[in-house]
């Protein structure tokens, strides 16, 4: 008897370990299902590089002489994984079923009830794509009393040996997120991304995606993104001769002229398992060995990759699913219409974000993390309309990376287990990082006008607003050291603004 085995939609890679002791007459199983492709208002994009990229893995099975079943959307409209295992069980009868666990809370508990539903043995196999396995994950938990990054990090640059030389860190220090903070001149050209012309199958997802999720946010027009592993390879080894030199310097900076910047914008292929991330890391490597870039790009990409990526995840499972309700400062602010449609706002740095959200299901993370986010934070708005919002219109959004990031990093809702301290900041920093306010309404330097730039007073009002939480976190001594200076008079003012403001974006 044959068994079955599972591919889900981010498990597109040859090596998982689902496949890894595959028999001459197992049958892989993929389904397209209604409960994946709604649980979100995914953005366009992200539907056609999901379906698209599970319809070219299949063809890659197939002339492997692997036998898949392919469940296709339109064709069969299945609600959720589990009735598409229904139907697989009574057409095949398999044995077991093997499948790698799934990335996502949500859809182990869905796969976890099939022993019992289907009276049949399901085995779930570690996804070792990722560096960490979630004991060591639970190791580095142990006997700690913050659960920061940093530290996560170095171990696994030990576990991995990337950028190593006799167990120190290469170029004397492990991080190097100091030198990575450099704006880029208005002067500055920089080759923009390959693009991939859409292959058949493509070309016959968009069709399907136009037709059944035309509401959904988010443009369909210009798909250029990788649907293979060879394509996404092509786009990768693009990053490396282009960009990754200047990725160091400028990983924070923002602009109204450029999208990508010297970022790699690979997320979606890891996310998805078209590209592995010790190959990525290994590759970066090379090129600093070869001298073909400096420490604080090679360091900050692998940074990113085996330390945030690897960390998020471990987060992730490790506090799932309270973390899921988590909401620190009762924010309860609706998401502001403006999220789904940059035309309803004035404040440009958020018009800007939101349009190239629009257009690509894509910004870096410093637009992620101090536009969208420190907006949300900042407005108190509910955690999870925000998760929501940005689960849906990235097209590397996958719950798992998604909810720390958004509810620990960007909006503080856990409390300050992810982060140190709320990245809140006033339009001061956004005029720093970025060009945005140059073109904008609002003016940057004031805080107590009707057209002052909103961050400036909801800084300020955040951090009276919550004082009781924060003032005593040292990262924030600074901060509530200035919020003393201000008079009564001049809080009234940053108070009433900003009650003004949310009292507008409520309705
Ligand atoms: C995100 C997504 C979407 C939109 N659709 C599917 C689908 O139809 N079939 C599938 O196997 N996976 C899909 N995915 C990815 C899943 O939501 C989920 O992230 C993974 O299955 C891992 O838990
Ligand atoms: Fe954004 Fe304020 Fe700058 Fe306008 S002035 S772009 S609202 S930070």
């Amino acid at each position: 008897m044959s068994n079955l085995i599972i591919i889900l939609g981010d498990q597109l890679s040859l090596n998982i370990s689902s496949l890894r002791d595959i028999k001459r007459d197992d049958i892989v199983m993929m389904a397209e299902v209604n409960k994946e492709a709604k649980y979100a208002n995914h953005h366009k994009k992200k539907l056609v590089l999901i379906f698209s990229a599970m319809r070219n893995f299949a063809e890659t099975l197939r002339k492997k002489n692997i036998s898949v079943s392919y469940y296709k959307l339109d064709e069969f409209n299945f609600i959720d994984f589990t009735q598409a295992v229904d139907f697989q069980i009574k057409k095949n009868k398999p044995k077991n079923i093997i499948i790698t666990e799934p990335s996502e809370y949500r859809v182990l508990q869905e796969v976890k009830s099939w022993n019992k539903k289907f009276n049949i043995v399901v085995d779930v196999l570690g996804d070792d794509r990722f560096i960490a396995s979630h004991y060591d994950f639970t190791e580095f938990t142990k006997n700690r009393k913050t659960l920061l990054m940093e530290f996560f990090y170095r171990r696994m640059r030990l576990k991995t040996k990337l950028l190593l030389e006799n167990g120190k860190p290469v170029g004397g220090k492990w991080n190097f997120d100091s030198e990575n903070r450099k704006t880029i001149s208005p002067k500055e050209t920089i080759k923009t991304p390959k693009k991939i012309t859409p292959n058949k199958i493509t070309l016959e997802v968009i069709e399907m995606v136009k037709k059944l999720f035309n509401n959904n946010f988010g443009d369909i027009e210009n798909f250029s993104y990788a649907t293979t592993a060879d394509e996404a390879n092509i786009l990768f080894e693009d990053f490396l001769e282009n960009r990754l030199k200047n990725f160091g310097d400028y990983q924070d900076s923002m602009s109204e002229n450029f999208v990508f910047a010297f970022h790699s914008n690979i997320a979606l292929y890891l996310n998805i398992g078209l590209l592995q991330p010790l190959d990525v890391c290994k590759a970066v490597e090379k090129y600093y060995y070869e001298g073909k870039c400096l420490i604080n790009s090679a360091e900050g990409f692998i940074r990113q990759v085996i330390g945030w990526r690897e960390y998020i995840r471990g987060i992730y499972w490790f506090k799932m699913p309270e973390y899921e309700n988590l909401n620190f400062f009762s924010a309860k602010n609706k998401l502001p219409d403006f999220f789904w449609d940059e035309n309803k706002t004035q404040m440009n740095c958020l018009r800007q974000v939101v349009k190239q959200t629009r257009i690509y299901g894509y910004s870096h993370h410093i637009q992620r993390l101090m536009i969208t986010g420190n907006f949300s934070l900042l407005a108190s708005i509910d955690p999870v309309e925000i998760n929501h919002w940005y689960l849906s219109v990235y097209v590397d959004a996958f719950h798992w990376v998604e909810l720390p990031n958004t509810s620990g990093m960007a909006i503080y809702a856990d409390g300050g287990i992810v982060a140190s301290k709320p990245y809140a900041a006033s339009g001061n920093y956004i005029n720093k990082m970025s060009d945005f306010c140059k073109n904008c309404q609002y003016d940057n330097k004031t805080n107590n006008k009707n057209n002052s730039c909103p961050f400036n007073y909801l800084y300020w009002n955040f951090l009276h607003k919550n004082k009781k939480l924060l003032e005593n976190n040292q990262r924030l001594k600074f901060a509530y050291s200035n919020l003393k200076r201000k008079t009564s008079a001049e809080l009234d003012v940053i108070k009433k603004l900003s009650s003004n403001f949310l009292s507008e974006i409520r309705s």
